[in-house]
């Protein structure tokens, strides 16, 4: 079976839309290069990095597909609630992944400052493009582990 034979649903944050577009446009990119077609992959957008859970609960819920990419930007010097947001999104995620058995790819850059964002959603380093890469890792592990231990 072809590495990239898989689905794969991206949930991305609208807040600080500048930086999150720039890694939905990674995640996409990166998901193409390992051959991916583009009818395999459905994005979902949502208000910002608090609501992603819940979104990709919904997808992981349906079973329509093997890896969630969640991606958002939660900036530190900007937000004064700043742990509540990304710690209920980090959470929130790693809670999905695990009940519904799924793999949830946690793409939410929680940065210091607006600079450092910019610098992991560019064209050299772009936490997207990478999250793409450990989604189809861990899709064809999980497919591969529950062929081995069935
Ligand atoms: N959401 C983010 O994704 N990033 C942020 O930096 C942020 N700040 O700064 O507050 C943020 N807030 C919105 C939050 O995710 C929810 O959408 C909102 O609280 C409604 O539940």
């Amino acid at each position: 079976m072809p590495e990239a034979d898989v689905r794969i649903g991206i949930v991305v944050a609208r807040f600080n839309d500048a930086i999150t577009s720039q890694l939905l446009e990674g995640a996409i990119e990166g998901l193409r290069r390992h051959g991916l077609p583009d009818e395999q992959v459905t994005v979902v957008r949502v208000p910002g990095s608090f609501e992603i859970p819940l979104a990709a609960q919904e997808m992981a819920r349906s079973q329509r597909f093997d890896a969630i990419i969640c991606l958002g930007c939660v900036i530190k010097g900007e937000t004064r609630h700043f742990d509540y947001v990304a710690g209920g999104a980090a959470s929130g995620i790693g809670r999905v992944s695990l009940e519904c058995r799924v793999p949830v790819i946690f793409a939410v850059l929680t940065t210091e400052d607006a600079g450092q964002a910019l610098d992991r959603s560019g064209l050299k380093m772009n936490r997207g493009r990478e999250a793409a890469a450990e989604a189809i890792e861990m899709a064809n592990l999980m497919r591969k582990l529950r062929q081995e231990l069935a």
